[in-house]
């Protein structure tokens, strides 16, 4: 009796090796909470692949830069110490300037506008990252951004010296040119750059403030629609390959219903976020002519810096993505 039942949990614990041998398991780092919609959308998606593959394809998420830093995700994906990654587009802009072109203001500042710069940019973006051996799967924007402070930004003189966090490069140069001083901080450290008194102020989305519970740090938010930017979830070109057809497939088409899915929740959770703001105690409001004018005068300047680093290639997409939207 007892030979026979060790015998039997052998072969099924060999049956299940050689299962699991021929299923694959990916690991995915992404940089934002559990809080996050983004985080939400990519867990979502990583639970329709092993559905739709029957389990042949497993994605294990690590949220927040749990597993890897967010400056470290795109490396590691393109090395292959692990196979899928999401990261926040803009912070790649040293390698090219087309990959910031989503956080410059008055290219695209509404959902229908972002989508069709995504649109624009993609065959230049996919091409950049075909290069490095890694596939876009797809890319969901933020909903805009606007300032945090914890008073009422109602003069633009207010930003003279002002610490304010920002989450990428381009961010950094807008607050130095509205006089104020930027600081780079992942949405992790948020709640210790406030509490240390290392920032007075950010720059974000609705839906960041939301998840970060920014009422403990601020009491206002200028909703300055600044510019949509968006984050990106690609893979390694060569895991991808080594998946079957079949499972290639039903990871595409799972890329494609969270891009679609992505960029509802984002609407859905703008609404959402500036409704917990208010109730949670911070006064929503959009820009006073003053600071409006100080606020464009800084993007202004940002945009033509921008075109002074851009290569032609990159200023050629968004001039055709321009003229199609009728500027
Ligand atoms: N949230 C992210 C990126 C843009 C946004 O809205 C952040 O602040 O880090």
């Amino acid at each position: 009796m007892n030979k026979f039942l060790s015998r039997s949990v052998l072969l099924a614990t060999a049956c299940g090796l050689s299962a699991a041998a021929s299923a694959a398991e990916w690991t995915m780092a992404t940089p934002y909470g559990d809080a996050s919609f983004h985080t939400k959308n990519v867990k979502q998606f990583a639970e329709d692949v092993a559905e739709a593959t029957g389990g042949e394809l497993t994605i294990n998420v690590h949220s927040g830069g749990s597993l890897v830093a967010h400056g470290e995700i795109k490396s590691s994906v393109r090395r292959g110490t692990i196979e899928a990654g999401e990261v926040f587009l803009s912070t790649l802009s040293n390698e090219d300037p087309i990959f910031e072109v989503d956080t410059l203001p008055g290219v695209a500042g509404s959902y229908e506008e972002a989508f069709a710069l995504w649109q624009a940019t993609k065959p230049v973006i996919s091409e950049l990252f075909a290069n490095q051996g890694l596939m876009p799967l797809y890319a969901v924007a933020w909903p805009a951004q606007g300032i945090y402070t914890d008073f009422e930004l109602d003069d633009p003189e207010r930003f003279e010296g002002l610490r304010v966090r920002a989450p990428n490069i381009n961010t950094q140069r807008f607050v130095d040119y509205l006089g104020g001083n930027p600081t780079e901080t992942e949405e992790s450290d948020i709640p210790t750059a406030f509490s240390t008194g290392r920032v007075d102020a950010m720059i974000t989305s609705s839906s960041t403030g939301n998840s970060m519970t920014a009422w403990d740090y601020v009491s206002h938010y200028t909703d300055a629609n600044l510019w949509l930017p968006k984050n990106i979830v690609f893979i390694n070109q060569r895991a991808f390959d080594r998946l079957d057809e079949a499972t290639q497939e039903a990871l595409l088409e799972a890329a494609a219903r969270a891009e679609e899915r992505g960029w509802q929740m984002s609407r859905d959770d703008n609404q959402a976020s500036l409704e917990a703001l208010q109730a949670n105690g911070i006064t929503v409001s959009t820009p006073n002519e003053e600071v409006a004018a100080a606020l464009q005068a800084a993007g202004d300047r940002l945009f033509s810096a921008w075109q002074d680093r851009a290569d032609e290639q990159a200023q050629q997409v968004l001039e055709e993505y321009q003229q199609q939207r009728g500027n």
